[in-house]
C-alpha cells in the first residue's frame, strides 16, 4: 500500500548513499578513498552500498603501529595542557561538523537524527572534559616512614592505545578513549567496526584539521585501520600496543582477553549488557513508562545499555504492561532521517535473525510475545526493520538471561524486594541497571553493596543514555573496564611511585638494618 507521506519524503530525501558521499567530501575525506572493490560499506536504512574501502593489510597494520609508536616518543614529551589544546581544537572541529557527522552516523548506523546528533555531542562533551583534565593529571604525595624522605606518585603516558569499537556507537566510544588517551600523552590506533568505517574516516579527517590548526601533530598520533577480525587481532597481539580498549560482545571479549593477558597488555573491556529495571509498587508510572520506552526501544534496542529486562512488582505489573503495549504499538518505525520516526533499522539481517530466534525461544519457554517481526519489508526490501517486541515471561528463563542485540524487552513479576534483586543480579552481564521507586529505602538498597551488581545503577531514570562525566562500564561478563569520566584517565597512564631521600642518612623501611663496611 502506498503511503503518500512516505512517498513525498522519499522525493525530498537523497538516498543514504548520495548523502553519505556528499557529507564525506564536505568533512574532508577524499573521494578517492572510496574504491570499487574491497570492504563494502552500506547503509542499514536501505541496505544500499555507499562505496568500498581498501582493507588494511597486515603490512598496513604494521606500518600504522610503527608510526604510532614513534608518535608516542614525541607526544609524551608535549606538556599535558598543550596536548589538551589539541583536544580543544578537536572539540571545535566536532562542534562545527556536528550536523554532518551526526547525519553520517544516522546513515551508517541507522539511528534517528537526534540520536546521531547526540552521539556527536557526546564526543564534544568528552573533549571538553579531557581539556580540563589535561591540567589535572595529578598524583599523590604519600607520608613516608623514613625521615628526610618524600614519597609521591607520578603518572606517565602508557604508550600506543588500540581502540576497537562497535557499530552502535561508531564515533562516541572512540572519543571516550581517544580524548583521554591524547591528553594523557598517547597515540591511538583505531579499528572501527567493519559495519561503520566511514564515520571513522570522517573523524580522522577532523582530527587532521585540528592537527593543522594546532601547528602539526606527530604523524601516527591518530591511525585508523579498516577491516574485520584479523585486523583487530593484529592490534591485540602487537607488543607495541600497550593498551587495548575494546567494545563489543562478551564473545569478542572472551577471545581478546586471554590474548592481551598473555602479553600483559592493559585491557579495557566494555562488553555485553543485559540491563534490567525494577519497577516497584510506589513507582511513578508515567515517568517509568517514558523512561522504559526510550531505554528499550531507542536506538532500535542496539545500545549496550539498552533495557532488556523488566522486573515488575505484581501490584503494578498489569497496569504497566498494558500501557507499554499501547506505547509499543504506536511507535513509528521508519527511515531514521524522517521526523517523527523513533525506531530505525537493525544494523543488518543477521541482527534481525537473532531477534527472531530469541523470540521463538521465548515462545517455547512460555513467553507471550507482543510485537516483533519484520517491518516495512515492502518499502525497504534490503534492510532489516523490526517491530520492537515486548515479551511477558513466566520467569527469567529461555533467552532472557542473555543479551540479544535487538529491541526485545522481557518482563517478569516479583513479590518481594529481595526476590527482585536476586532476579536482577542473576545474569552473566553487569553493565547498567535501574529502579523505579519513590521509596527511599528501596532506592538506597538498590544502590548499596547488597543491591545491583552493575557498573551503573540508576534511580528513576532508565539504564541507557549515560553522560560522560561518570566512568562508564560494568562488571562480570561486561568485562570490568571503565571509560570516559571520573578517574578513568588513570587507565591510560602508568603510575610510578617515587621515593626521594633528601637527607644524608639512609634509613631503611620496616626498620631493616643493613650496614656494610665501606
Ligand atoms: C554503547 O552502547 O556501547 O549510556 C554505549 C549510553 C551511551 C553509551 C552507550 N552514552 O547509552
Amino acid at each position: 500500500m502506498s503511503n503518500p507521506l512516505a512517498n513525498e519524503l522519499d522525493a525530498i530525501l537523497a538516498t543514504p548513499a548520495e548523502e553519505a558521499r556528499t557529507i564525506l567530501t564536505r568533512l574532508g575525506v577524499p573521494a578517492s578513498t572510496l574504491v570499487s572493490r574491497g570492504l563494502a560499506c552500506s547503509s542499514p536504512i536501505t541496505g544500499e552500498v555507499i562505496g568500498h574501502l581498501a582493507e588494511s593489510t597486515q603490512a598496513d597494520v604494521e606500518a600504522a603501529i610503527a608510526r604510532a609508536d614513534s608518535a608516542f616518543l614525541e607526544w609524551r614529551q608535549v606538556p599535558a595542557p598543550r596536548r589538551g589544546e589539541f583536544v580543544r581544537l578537536l572539540g571545535e572541529e566536532l562542534r562545527a561538523a556536528k550536523s554532518d557527522l551526526g547525519r553520517l552516523v544516522t546513515i551508517e548506523a541507522g539511528k534517528i537524527v537526534s540520536e546521531g546528533q547526540g552521539e556527536v555531542q557526546e564526543m564534544i562533551d568528552i573533549c571538553d572534559f579531557a581539556v580540563g583534565l589535561s591540567r589535572q593529571l595529578h598524583g599523590l604525595t604519600v607520608s613516608t616512614e623514613r625521615p628526610g624522605h618524600r614519597m609521591m606518585e607520578t603518572w606517565h603516558p602508557i604508550g600506543v592505545c588500540g581502540v576497537i569499537t562497535a557499530f552502535n556507537f561508531p564515533v562516541a566510544v572512540w572519543s571516550w578513549n581517544a580524548a583521554l588517551a591524547f591528553v594523557c600523552g598517547n597515540p591511538v590506533v583505531w579499528k572501527p567496526s567493519e559495519k561503520t568505517p566511514l564515520t571513522a574516516l570522517a573523524v580522522k579527517a577532523l582530527v587532521e584539521r585540528a592537527g593543522k590548526r594546532f601547528g602539526g601533530i606527530p604523524q601516527g598520533l591518530c591511525e585508523v585501520l579498516i577491516g574485520a577480525r584479523a585486523v583487530g587481532e593484529a592490534l591485540i597481539d602487537d607488543e607495541r600496543v600497550a593498551l587495548v580498549s575494546a567494545t563489543g560482545s562478551t564473545a569478542m571479549g572472551r577471545a581478546a582477553a586471554p590474548r592481551l593477558a598473555k602479553r600483559f597488555a592493559r585491557a579495557i573491556l566494555e562488553l555485553g549488557g543485559n540491563n534490567a529495571a525494577i519497577v516497584a509498587p510506589s513507582a511513578d508510572l508515567d515517568l517509568a513508562l517514558r523512561a522504559i520506552a526510550f531505554a528499550a526501544i531507542g536506538t532500535a534496542g542496539q545500545r549496550c545499555t539498552t533495557l532488556r529486562r523488566l522486573i515488575v512488582h505484581e501490584s503494578v505489573h498489569d497496569k504497566l504492561l498494558s500501557r507499554l503495549k499501547k506505547a509499543y504499538s504506536g511507535v513509528r518505525i521508519g527511515d531514521p532521517r524522517e521526523p517523527g520516526v523513533l525506531v530505525g533499522p537493525l544494523i543488518d539481517d543477521p541482527a534481525f535473525k537473532g531477534m527472531e530466534h530469541a523470540l521463538s525461544e521465548a515462545r517455547s519457554s512460555g513467553g507471550r510475545v507482543h510485537g516483533g517481526g519484520r517491518a516495512l519489508a515492502d518499502r525497504f526490501p534490503d534492510a532489516a526493520y523490526a517491530h520492537p517486541a515486548l515479551v511477558e515471561m513466566p520467569s527469567q528463563t529461555g533467552p532472557m538471561p542473555r543479551e540479544t542485540f535487538a529491541p526485545i524487552l522481557y518482563a517478569v513479576r516479583y513479590r518481594d524486594f529481595d526476590e527482585a534483586i536476586a532476579i536482577h543480579n542473576d545474569v552473566g552481564a553487569g553493565l547498567s541497571s535501574s529502579i523505579f521507586t519513590t521509596d527511599l529505602r528501596e532506592a538506597e538498597r538498590f544502590m548499596s553493596a547488597a543491591g545491583s551488581d552493575c557498573g551503573i545503577a540508576n534511580v528513576n531514570i532508565g539504564p541507557s543514555g549515560a553522560e560522560i562525566g561518570g566512568a562508564f562500564g560494568g562488571e562480570k561478563e561486561t568485562g570490568g573496564g571503565r571509560e570516559a569520566g571520573s578517574d578513568a584517565w588513570k587507565s591510560y597512564m602508568r603510575r610510578a611511585t617515587n621515593t626521594v631521600n633528601f637527607s644524608s642518612a639512609l634509613p631503611l623501611a620496616q626498620g631493616v638494618s643493613f650496614d656494610v663496611e665501606a
